[in-house]
């Protein structure tokens, strides 16, 4: 009797001790990673009050540090200006970096600083001043950054002390959105890319602007209608989206530069990079904050055309409107945002295996070059500059949020290793002049504290999104999805197959909150084990290309077949 009962306990042991060694295996592992990413929401912390509080001390109230000499430049009129024409007299500079820097100080909890720059701004900024500006830099700079800032400044967590905050920043952005008016006074309706901000379009002013220019502005001017109640802004922005959305060819693709005043494009050749990059951008997350079907017709055809015409396995060259014609064949470090947004439309495995492009570059050369030759697999000759950009850290934060594996707090780890390394000196971070050489320029671009900090502390650290749904303009400055702003609440579909509307459901109810990639642990032959993971899909002719549907295998979020296009290449051609 004994007997038997010491063999069934033998028999209960065995079968229960592997689960029970799994089970504490994986409580080990999850804590180990937990402790991980703490450590690591700590170093991009210390990250961003280095070139903040630098900033403060050196440049602040003008807009941006110069780091290595730790002094300032008043580049808000600079920005966009590449041939630094009509450059103001007497501008003293609009404290940009504060204004961009204010969603990020929320974001890290730092409610009293955040306190203390809304009432510096209420009482000291104005737009009153006689500087020519750039409206796509200042619209995604200055009228987001207040934008944003006046709705964390009203949500409901009270972060400042009651009775301080009197919609300050909202009187701010209503006055420069009403100075960025005149810009739309055009015989197309498309606006300048220029405005004096003292004295409206200035006399004899170029007319030539890009696709993201004007197409680009629907977000913080819709938001500004919205929070307003004066709908001028938005309307502007959304006759300026029609009309460009208008002049794209047969085949669905725009050009990078036009005309204003004629509505004929400049330069037809065009892809997803510099130029054209947040047009797309902005025609799926204006449908996400806007719930308008408009924006997702627009964007799923403009999308559609893109993985078409532009798409070679993992990168995108450019192709020429009228032809589909491939033209520059060239991987630019703004294209990065692109695996991000492929996110929020929930096509993972593409946005994973474009994303992984950007990382092996990332390792080649230990931070991003502006411009890479696809096709001769070298360097640009002349923009081999890392400006601190962001977009790689930003999509790296996307495709964490939608898959929970580990590989991408990896990745986010060696960014932050390499801007340490890199990019660190006594007075802040400075931007890269060659990769090269990483040898330094004298500039911290105010999109380091809006962006790069920001995407890479909620890549470690995403407490803020809990329970609230956030969209982030193309400067990463959080929007509120509110049903109030939304034409319609969205069917979602929720895991049990059933479709629901409902508000609460709506958050968080997008691709980002898929966990549809789980990491295998690879063990490479050396002591240390590299985690991989499990959504990196070649195309199965290992080339990109197909010939068939067959090639193309299925898509790992929807599980759907992916298709073979006209131009050879694999693609998920229809979602949602
Ligand atoms: C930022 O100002 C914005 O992300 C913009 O859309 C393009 N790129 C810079 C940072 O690289």
């Amino acid at each position: 009797m004994l007997c038997r009962d010491i063999q069934t306990w033998v028999l209960i042991f065995l079968v229960i001790s592997p689960t029970i060694f799994n089970i504490s295996l994986s409580a080990g592992l999850d804590s180990r990673r937990a402790a991980k990413k703490r450590r690591m929401s700590e170093k991009v912390r210390k990250m961003f009050y280095h070139a903040y509080d630098n900033y403060m001390t050196y440049a602040f109230p003008h807009d941006e540090l110069k780091p290595l000499t730790k002094t300032f430049t008043n580049s808000l009129s600079e920005l966009g200006n590449l041939k630094l024409e009509y450059l103001p007299q007497k501008y003293n500079g609009s404290a940009l970096t504060l204004i961009e820097s204010l969603s990020s100080l929320v974001i890290m909890g730092n409610n009293t600083e955040f306190e203390k720059a809304v009432l510096w701004l209420s009482d000291n900024l104005t737009f009153d001043v006689d500087a020519r500006i750039n409206l796509f830099e200042c619209n995604i700079r200055v009228l987001g950054g207040l934008v944003s800032s006046h709705i964390l400044a009203t949500d409901s967590t009270s972060r400042l002390v009651q009775g301080l905050y009197k919609n300050q920043l909202l009187f701010l952005a209503e006055d420069l959105g009403r100075r960025f008016l005149p810009a739309f006074d055009t015989p197309t309706g498309l606006p300048y890319a220029w405005i004096n901000l003292k004295y409206g379009v200035m006399e004899n002013e170029t007319t030539e602007t890009s696709t993201s220019g004007c197409g680009s502005l629907i977000l913080e001017m819709g938001a500004l209608s919205r929070l307003t109640g004066d709908p001028r802004f938005e309307s502007a922005a959304l006759q300026a989206l029609r009309k460009l959305w208008s002049m794209r060819s047969s085949l669905n693709l725009l050009g990078t530069t036009l005309d204003v005043a004629t509505g004929e494009w400049i330069e037809y050749s065009s892809g997803i990079g510099a130029g054209v990059d947040s047009f797309y951008e902005y025609l799926i997350k204006a449908h996400i904050l806007f719930g308008r079907d408009e924006f997702w017709r627009m964007f799923q055809s403009a999308y559609l055309a893109v993985q078409k015409y532009f798409r070679h396995g993992p990168w995108y060259h450019e192709a020429d409107m009228r032809t589909g014609k491939a033209t520059y064949w060239q991987l630019t470090s703004l294209q990065a945002f692109w695996p991000g947004l492929q996110v929020l439309v929930g096509d993972i495995a593409a946005a994973n295996s474009s994303h992984r492009e950007f990382v092996y570059l990332w390792e080649k050369f230990g931070v991003l070059p502006e411009r890479y030759l696809l096709d001769h697999q070298m360097l640009h000759p002349t923009e081999k500059y890392y400006p601190l950009r962001p977009e790689l850290a930003e999509s790296t934060f996307y495709l964490y949020q939608a898959t929970k594996d580990p590989w991408y707090i990896e990745v986010g780890e060696s960014i932050v290793d390499s801007l340490n390394l890199y990019t660190k000196v006594e007075g802040g971070f400075a931007s890269i002049k060659d990769v090269t050489t990483m040898d330094l320029e004298d500039h911290q671009h105010s999109f380091f504290l809006a962006e790069m900090c920001k995407y890479l502390y909620l890549l470690f650290d995403d407490s803020f999104l809990v329970d609230r749904n956030y969209i982030f303009t193309t400067e990463g400055h959080p929007l509120p999805v509110m049903s109030s702003w939304h034409e319609r609440i969205p069917t979602y579909i929720q895991s049990n197959g059933t479709s629901v509307k409902s508000e609460n459901l709506a958050k968080r109810a997008h691709a980002m909150s898929l966990r549809v990639c789980p990491a295998t642990t690879l063990n490479s032959g050396h002591s240390s084990q590299r985690i991989e993971s499990a959504c990196h899909i070649h195309d199965a002719r290992g080339d990109h290309r197909c010939s068939t549907d067959d090639d193309c295998g299925v898509d790992s979020t929807t599980c759907r077949q992916r298709s073979c296009s006209m131009a050879g290449y694999c693609g998920l051609w229809f979602f949602v």
